[in-house]
């Protein structure tokens, strides 16, 4: 076997962004493109040579090509061995289990998430770290900075190796062990999950309905909730993982999960749903005739870990995402945790759940998770939420209108408008930026703000800054609105309103949250000047 050292000049723009390097998949197929960035990755880590990796992906195109390159890669720079999903697929999750599981050096997933798939859409890769959750900053810096110097590559000449069979192989001097990706992943809930409450619940008639989203859940879905679990066949929708994700995009939210919310909401409707994204470490949950938002299912689930065998000691503390409503802080308060404020992106909750401050966290972004793995995992907050119901035996809906009434509700969205030219974006962006230190004190539809700045977060473990996180303008009764670019974009800029109003009248808790809102999002123009800037009217997308 060939070990080839192969020229090349540094590309520009292969900067990670909240999750890892997204582009179009086109580029990521052009020359040298994803080789300059995987020799990026063996610099940024110290060298690969006689170490172990785990490699997977969600399936989508490029994928098994990829799944070569970095393979062949692999062996010439020397790395010992190579665990891969069979395939090449393994959920985001699964992937963080398995690179804890068998104490590896870290591993590579190949993914753009929530992103749609196909040679027109994206592609990406993420480097996890050996306690199997996304680099941090410090790396992804190192990562970026050796693109910007890769002068060569080294990839030995092979033929493919065969991942479409479970076993061991050999690559040069490298080993390759495929594995089949969902059974150490299962095993893992049933070790958390009281899997026999869960099977009593569906015999009982429980209806459920899972949406894969032609996505790289749709394995892990069939194997637990229909074969452990008892689920009625077809229970998972769209269960095969498509290259393309069946021409839609992968992310569970109500625009995209159309089919499933008109589901629940019709005749007949199951008594519980959910859906996963790309990569399976999203969630969306739903019950007959509800749509619980991300940040109130994350506060759920704190306040009923408990229920489930896993988390019976309950929970050491919580986080959240900067952005995340803080519907989980009422939670926290009340059952006296530390709740901790991170930065957008799964990597900053990483020195907490390794530090052992916190058991539970969440994004607004349909992100749930625990010290189980180091990603967030859509499969598993499906699974406890199962485990609630099943003991609690309440409809979802009537678990929602008690935890308000109990702990009160926060009313929240995002609207997202996409495709914003980034320079308008920046400015706008630049604009609120400078006038943020006088806004305290000022009246913006009738309400006080107390307080306005640009998040930056000290990470308390490692005592790491990030700066730059997003605008947050919080008013003096607690209702609260926050700006930010989105990081995982590939075309122009993104930018996330994010919207939140606190009630604590039980006689106003079951409002539409966009009426509910409508004062905040009056208040967002006011402040930000949303339509000169962007020149739109109206978000491209509400969740
Ligand atoms: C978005 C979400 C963020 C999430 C990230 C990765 O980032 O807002 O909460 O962690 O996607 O999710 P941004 O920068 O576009 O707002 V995914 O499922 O990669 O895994
Ligand atoms: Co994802």
């Amino acid at each position: 076997m060939e070990r080839m050292t192969v020229q090349t000049q540094p590309i520009e723009g292969q900067k990670p962004g909240t999750s890892g390097l997204r582009k179009k998949t086109r580029v990521f197929m052009g020359p040298h493109y994803l080789e300059n960035f995987v020799q990026a990755i063996w610099e940024g880590i110290g060298g690969a040579a006689g170490k172990t990796f785990v490699l997977g992906g969600d399936g989508r195109y490029f994928n098994d090509r990829a799944a070569q390159v970095i393979l062949r890669m692999a062996a010439a720079a020397g790395a010992g061995k190579m665990i891969v999903g069979q395939g090449a697929l393994l959920s985001t999750p699964a992937a963080s289990h398995l690179i804890r599981k068998r104490g590896t050096d870290g591993g590579i997933v190949m993914s753009a998430s929530h992103n749609p798939g196909g040679p027109e859409e994206d592609f990406g890769i993420k480097f996890n770290m050996p306690n199997g959750g996304p680099a941090p900053e410090e790396v992804t810096n190192r990562i970026f900075a050796a693109t910007k110097t890769v002068t060569s590559y080294d990839i030995v000449e092979a033929q493919d190796v065969d991942l479409s069979t479970v076993g061991v192989t050999r690559l040069g001097e490298m080993e390759v062990e495929v594995v089949d990706p969902v059974a150490d992943y299962a095993a893992l809930m049933e070790e958390l999950f009281d899997f026999d409450a869960i099977r009593g619940l569906l015999a009982g008639g429980f209806r459920i309905a899972f949406d894969a989203m032609h996505a790289v859940t749709g394995p892990y879905a069939t194997e637990i909730l229909e074969r452990r679990l008892g689920a009625a066949p077809g229970s998972v929708r769209n269960a095969v993982p498509s290259s393309d994700f069946g021409g839609g995009h992968p992310d569970p939210n109500p625009i995209w999960a159309k089919e499933l919310v008109d589901l629940v909401m019709g005749e007949g409707a199951p008594d519980f749903a959910a859906a996963s994204d790309g990569d399976g470490d999203r969630n969306m949950i739903l019950g007959k005739g509800v749509y619980v938002t991300p940040s109130d299912s994350l506060a759920v689930l704190a306040a009923n870990a408990h229920l489930a065998p896993g988390y019976a000691k309950g929970l050491a503390g919580v986080a959240r995402s900067m952005p995340t409503s803080r519907a989980l802080d009422r939670v926290a308060a009340a059952k006296g945790l530390d709740v901790y404020e991170t930065p957008t992106g799964w990597k900053f909750f990483g020195n907490l759940l390794d530090a052992g401050r916190i058991t539970l966290c969440g994004e607004e972004s349909a992100g749930t998770g625990s010290d189980h793995v180091r990603e967030k995992d859509g499969l598993w907050a499906v699974l406890l939420w199962l485990n609630v119901l099943a003991v609690r035996r309440e409809s979802v809906a009537e678990i929602m209108a008690a935890h308000w009434r109990e702990f009160g509700r926060n009313y929240y969205s995002r609207h997202d408008y996409e495709g914003v030219d980034a320079g308008r974006a920046e400015e706008m962006m630049a604009a609120l930026r400078a006038a943020a230190p006088g806004m305290a004190g000022n009246v913006v539809g009738g309400r006080k703000i107390a307080q306005a700045d640009d998040f930056a977060y000290d990470d308390p473990v490692d005592g790491s800054r990030s700066e730059h996180q997003g605008m947050r303008i919080v008013f003096e009764d607690g209702a609260r609105i926050v700006f930010r670019l989105s990081g995982t974009g590939t075309v122009g800029a993104t930018l996330r309103v994010y919207l939140e109003d606190v009630e604590t009248d039980p006689a106003k808790m079951g409002r539409d949250a966009q009426e509910a809102l409508a004062p905040m999002i009056a208040a967002a123009e006011e402040i930000a000047g949303i339509r000169a800037h962007t020149g739109r009217d109206v978000p491209d997308v509400k969740t």
